[in-house]
């Protein structure tokens, strides 16, 4: 099938295949001499033979290592290498194993292992990092006790961290220093870490409910510590609510937080010592946003969750990723949702949510890469980090909350916790003790057929029809569910699929729901539960026809196809009490015109696919006194790109960028007055927070500039430009000063290359903002093809590095990932841009080259000539020889 030899043809890992490993390790102790060049790791571990298996081989798995010396007992014995491996033979029942390895950190430029990044140690284990490091049973259910001594000199290696308590510190000959560290946990390979360089912390005591005292540390580099007051109030914060929802405590004395500016991922779980981007962690007003904040929250929320739901349960095996993951989503999601104030923020909360889900799962859903929550197989396990483990994951928790109530499953998490603390456990185990917590749930009631959420993939398409009969005072809802075949999957079992309803009477006001059946309506939401392809439900009592509202709160993770006309969809967004579908129906709305305007015959007739009704709707969203800003910045936005695309059976990328911007365009034009109003009331001068009332104010206030430099564009106005740079220059805080910065860029005005400049000179020396400046540019608006070569551009620059992972992100990323309408191209350009950097990159960082190789995941979707030449750019990667397991596996299932 393609240009690799029969032998080096990459071999897929099965779920079925599991077995339990051949021998256990209880402890292990490590002793590292740190040498960027080369490290020394001296490994002694205790394990024992699994009793319940016939004696076989040891096999330890090794990456990258150099192998120095191998004792048994003590003694030299004989071993043999099988590709990787390091197998040996006739071993008694229990034994002592010291291995001696040595690895070149300073040359790991994959990021996984022991790494060095600005002149500081890390290490990142997870998912198969560990066997960088030293030979072992790299195995999430093999799980020891660690004792970590580091050796380091100490004028370029004063802070020595590893998991759990320091034990002993002290000096060393020549100018070294050493620290013990022992874990209290026992631990699989994967949460292992160690950290050693020039860093400070940030300190605070917190005392636990039980008056038990706990120290909690933010590591920076020195330069960052004013930027860790909001990193560690997260913390603070994250600590109490897993105590108070789900009474879970801290369980260490001290938990510290470390940042590194070189990471592939956004954080990592370690115990007790979380390694993060520093994207992460740092913020002041001055460099971070608003949306920083809320990830810093959010992030910094997720990984000490997962100091229960990961650490002390964790993984049988890596097809189980999403029992930690879409768990830990869920408690993060739950925690920023708690920490609203108010409930309209919520709202917004779970409205930001669920865009990602749709705009980044559905389409991966629906792709070549689909896969299960649980997927069945896999060739590299780290391209499973994926949107469908994490944020799909999330969602079938979340259905498990809202088929056994709040309470319900808090009991359920209780028992879960309680059965299998200090074990690694699978995706059966979770949602069984969830159901077992509550027998006599639906949940209970439904168990086996509400677990295909785990086995089977792809969205499932919900199509509902209302119809009322006014003899009868009835109102039937009738639904058919479907999902189209996935990879492996041609045919799929129905879904457990709880639907969340409510109906609008005449006047806007919410109707009491009764179903055949019931003594008395219930007032407002009523929750349906579905596990048939087909099914209908009707309420009694009902005096006109109503306007449904159904999947509030997007109470299960489907696609809903309901045939709403204008007039039910304006009704919704005027008088919903679900604020989620009173966003949804103005999207409906939205993606109605735009997909009109896509498929009308005629080029011209997508000048202004928005009608006069949609433009006055939004004007009265826009000054209703009643909504929070917050809420009408996400109104007014109107889908993106990619999720009109999803929608198209066959894509013009073209095409539907030009309507997109057309309806922009409109919107601009068509609500100026309303922009000019909406940024005076909402331009804040005061003193900044990042709360979610005033972040609102700040997006809105932010859009508004957007769509008033836009319009200027069309009329040649130059007076909101002009306050544009002038609040670009005045902004107390980066939020207000980049939104002006985007509203220059996006609407493409002469004056955003003077603002650029001065955006660069301020913040030269602040990575993360230099980021934003890349990325920024790589992902404005394309007029006329002109973002490709400004993107070759920027790689030129000096601040570019293809090593770094933000950087190279932020402009590669942006472009191939996040620029649909600037990567595809008539010309194909684009797509060799994007072949070039996949191989590029593959060489320096396999995780991260395989992520941009997802960038043309939708390819077969497109109308030509994009197609054509997308295939051929994924098929010129995938003839490279010596590609990564990881892009390899990505490009081949492209191309499947
Ligand atoms: N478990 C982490 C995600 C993570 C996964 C792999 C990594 O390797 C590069 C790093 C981090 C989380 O969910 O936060
Ligand atoms: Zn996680």
């Amino acid at each position: 099938m393609h240009l690799r030899d029969a032998q080096a043809e990459p071999v897929a890992i099965r779920r079925e295949d599991y077995r339990a490993p051949a021998y256990w390790i209880d402890t292990v102790d490590l002793t590292f001499d740190l040498d960027p060049a080369k490290t020394r790791v001296l490994n002694r571990m205790r394990l024992r033979r699994n009793p319940d298996l016939a004696p076989e081989p040891l096999r330890l798995d090794g990456d990258e290592l150099n192998l120095a010396r191998v004792l048994v007992d003590g003694q030299g014995a004989s071993f043999r290498m099988e590709a990787d491996q390091l197998v040996i033979d006739n071993l008694p029942e229990a034994f002592e194993l010291e291995l001696f390895t040595t690895c070149a950190p300073a040359k790991n430029t994959k990021l996984m292992g022991l790494f060095v990044s600005e002149d500081t140690f890390f290490t990142q284990c997870e998912a198969e990092g560990f066997r960088r490091i030293t030979y072992f049973l790299d195995r999430p259910d093999v799980m020891a006790s660690y004792t970590v001594t580091l050796r380091a000199a100490k004028s370029a290696y004063p802070v020595l961290l590893s998991n759990g308590n320091l034990v002993e510190q002290g000096e060393l000959p020549d100018g070294r220093h050493f620290a013990k560290w022992v874990d209290p946990f026992r631990k699989p390979s994967y949460l292992f870490a160690l950290v050693a360089g020039k860093l400070v912390a940030r300190e605070q005591r917190i005392r636990a409910r039980n008056g038990k005292e706990h120290l909690l540390q933010v590591y920076v580099r020195s330069g960052d510590l004013d930027k860790t007051e909001h990193a560690m109030a997260s913390l603070v914060n994250s600590v109490t609510w897993d105590e108070a929802r789900f009474g879970l405590p801290l369980d260490l004395d001290r938990f510290m937080i470390v940042a590194t500016s070189d990471f592939n991922m956004g954080a990592m779980e370690n115990k007790g010592l979380n390694i993060f981007n520093t994207k992460y962690v740092l913020a002041n007003q001055a460099t971070a946003t608003d949306a920083d904040y809320s990830n810093i929250e959010s992030v910094v929320g997720h990984e000490y969750f997962h100091n229960w739901s990961g650490d002390r349960v964790t993984c049988r095996d890596w097809f189980q990723l999403s029992l930690k993951e879409g768990l830990t989503v869920f408690r993060d999601q739950e925690f920023s949702q708690d920490l609203c104030a108010e409930p309209s923020a919520r709202a917004v909360k779970r409205i930001e949510d669920v865009r990602v889900l749709r705009t980044a799962q559905f389409p991966e859903d629906a792709g070549p890469m689909a896969h299960p929550v649980r997927p069945d197989s896999y060739i590299e396990i780290s391209n499973f980090y994926t949107v469908t483990i994490y944020e799909k994951g999330a969602e079938v928790v979340r259905m498990m909350q809202t088929l056994v109530g709040r309470q319900g499953f808090a009991r359920g998490i209780t028992l879960y916790f309680e059965r299998h603390d200090g074990q690694a456990v699978t995706c059966d185990d979770f949602a069984q003790a969830i159901a077992d917590a509550n027998p006599d749930s639906e949940l209970a009631r439904l168990l086996p057929q509400f677990k295909r959420w785990y086995g089977q993939a792809g969205t499932p398409r919900l199509a509902a029809h209302g119809v009322y009969d006014a003899a009868q005072r009835t109102y039937t809802l009738s639904f058919v569910q479907s999902c189209l075949p996935t990879p492996g999957q041609p045919f799929k079992e129905p879904f457990v699929i709880p639907v969340n309803v409510g109906l609008l009477g005449p006047d806007g006001r919410e109707l009491p729901l009764q179903l055949a059946g019931d003594e008395a309506p219930d007032a407002g939401t009523r929750t349906l539960v579905l596990t048939r392809a087909g099914e209908q439900f009707t309420f009694a009592n009902v005096d006109a026809e109503p306007v449904p509202s159904i999947l509030r709160g997007f109470s299960a993770p489907v696609i809903l196809e309901y045939d709403y006309s204008d007039a039910q969809l304006l009704a919704l967004l005027a008088h919903d009490t679900d604020p989620f579908n009173r966003w949804e129906a103005a999207q409906r709305l939205a993606l109605r015109a735009a997909i009109q305007a896509i498929q009308a015959p005629i080029a011209g007739t997508s000048e202004a696919p928005l009608d006069e009704a949609y433009l006055e709707a939004m004007r009265r969203v826009l000054r209703d006194p009643g909504l929070d800003a917050a809420f009408k910045e996400l109104v007014l936005t109107l889908p993106s790109e990619t999720y009109i695309a999803e929608q198209l059976e066959m894509v013009d990328p073209q095409r539907v960028h030009l309507v997109r911007e057309a309806m922009r365009a409109q919107l601009a034009g068509g609500l100026f007055a309303d922009w000019e109003q909406a940024y005076e009331e909402h331009r804040e001068t005061g003193p900044y927070s990042p709360d979610p009332r005033s972040s609102g104010r700040r997006a809105l206030a932010g859009l508004a500039l957007s769509y008033l430099c836009l319009a200027a564009r069309a009329t040649g106005d130059a007076v909101w430009p002009g306050k544009t740079l002038q609040r670009f220059k005045d902004a107390g805080n980066m939020t207000d000063r980049f939104n002006a910065l985007h509203a220059l860029v996006s609407s493409g005005h002469a004056l955003a290359a003077q603002a650029l400049a001065r955006f660069h000179a301020i913040f030269k020396d602040e990575a993360l903002v230099i980021d934003k400046w890349f990325s920024l540019q790589a992902g404005a608006p394309d007029r006329g093809g002109d973002i490709l070569p400004l993107v070759k551009q920027l790689m030129k620059h000096p601040d570019f590095s293809l090593k770094n992972p933000n950087r190279a992100r932020s402009v590669i990323f942006s472009y191939c990932n996040a620029n649909p309408g600037a990567l595809h191209r008539p010309d194909a350009a684009g797509y060799v841009f994007w072949s070039e950097r996949v191989i590029e990159l593959d060489a320096i960082n396999p995780q991260v080259a395989a992520r941009l190789a997802r960038a043309l995941d939708r390819w077969s979707k497109l109308a030509e000539p994009y197609r054509s030449a997308a295939r051929e750019a994924i098929m010129r990667v995938a003839a490279k020889p010596d590609l990564s397991k990881d892009t390899h596996e990505v490009v081949t299932r492209a191309l499947a």
